[in-house]
């Protein structure tokens, strides 16, 4: 269904020109032909998206915005409990609306005066090296749909809930931007496959399920545990690994479910100096020494 490191749902266009977004038989919302059909028209708005221009609005559903105001409300109890403080501060310096769904242009207008990221809508699947690499320049695709009503807690595939407040909040950071910037130079400078993957897993255990000490206990701030209001009461019981390059570059995950690894650092800095410093200076040669270390 969700293969490893695809990041959005494969996308489609039709023989009429419009657009069909798959859905995966195990997703809550493929057998609801209404779920659909917004997928559909909300995938659309970012075909033909040129970058720098407004982002087309989404109108949202009173229901879909009921789903945003209670998942907010939700994740806002507990980011107290299990963010990292470096989150929480973020978080109040963004300000995102907790009633409705913000319009991406919104967001990014909001960011880009805070760290410089400006948001670009993503209709499907966008490629690793295009994803990744322009997080170097300060930009970031989202998805635009939000997940489906019969599961608020927790989807199984990134929606606005998950790009906004688990990442718009935290590239409200300064510190936390700029390990997304290093991810994207890493992006651009390697050639290899193997190395795009092996970087793109070090994300994935780190600005998407990443947690460290803080404040004298387990904390997350990676924006897959902070926009899953079910997740985020289970990672403290999960495995949880010290911080490791090579391990988080060559772990197997699935994105389709909690994620049972984790990978702990011990504190920003201590983040900053292992994956920051890893991506300011990785390439292809020392990926391959690193894999091959592992087998
Ligand atoms: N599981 C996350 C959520 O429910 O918010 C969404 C995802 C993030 C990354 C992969 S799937
Ligand atoms: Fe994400």
């Amino acid at each position: 269904m969700f293969e490893e490191a695809q990041y959005f749902a494969p996308v489609a266009t039709r023989d009429d020109g419009s657009i069909e977004v798959e859905l995966g038989a195990g997703h809550p919302g493929f057998a609801d032909p209404v779920y659909r059909a917004r997928r559909n028209a909300i995938a659309a708005l970012a075909v033909g998206y040129v970058p720098g221009t407004p982002i087309p609005t989404a109108e949202y559903t009173d229901q879909e915005h009921e789903v945003w105001a209670l998942v907010s409300r939700e994740l806002g109890l507990k980011h107290h409990k299990y963010a990292t403080a470096e989150y929480l501060r973020a978080t109040e310096r963004l300000g995102l609306p907790a009633e409705r769904i913000p319009q991406l242009q919104e967001v990014s207008e909001l960011l880009e005066p805070l760290t410089g990221f400006r948001y670009v809508p993503a209709a499907g699947l966008v490629p690793l090296r295009e994803f990744y690499g322009v997080l170097e320049d300060g930009f970031f695709h989202s998805t635009q749909y939000i997940r489906h009503h019969s599961t608020p807690l927790y989807t199984p595939e990134p929606d606005v809930i998950h790009e906004v407040i688990g990442h718009a909040n935290a590239l409200a950071s300064d510190r936390y931007s700029r390990l997304y910037r290093l991810a994207g130079a890493a992006a651009r400078r390697v050639e290899g496959k193997e190395a795009l993957e092996f970087i793109s897993k070090i994300f994935w255990f780190t600005m998407e399920f990443g947690v460290m000490t803080d404040q004298g206990e387990l904390r997350a701030y990676g924006a897959g545990i902070l926009s899953s209001y079910g997740e985020i009461e289970e990672f403290r019981g999960m495995d949880i690994r010290p911080l490791d390059i090579a391990a988080m570059g060559t772990t197997h995950y699935d994105i389709t479910k909690y994620q049972d690894v984790l990978f702990r650092a011990e504190s920003l800095e201590h983040l900053e100096d292992v994956v920051g410093d890893f991506w300011a200076t990785c390439d292809d040669e020392s990926i391959t020494r690193l894999i091959a270390d592992v087998r």
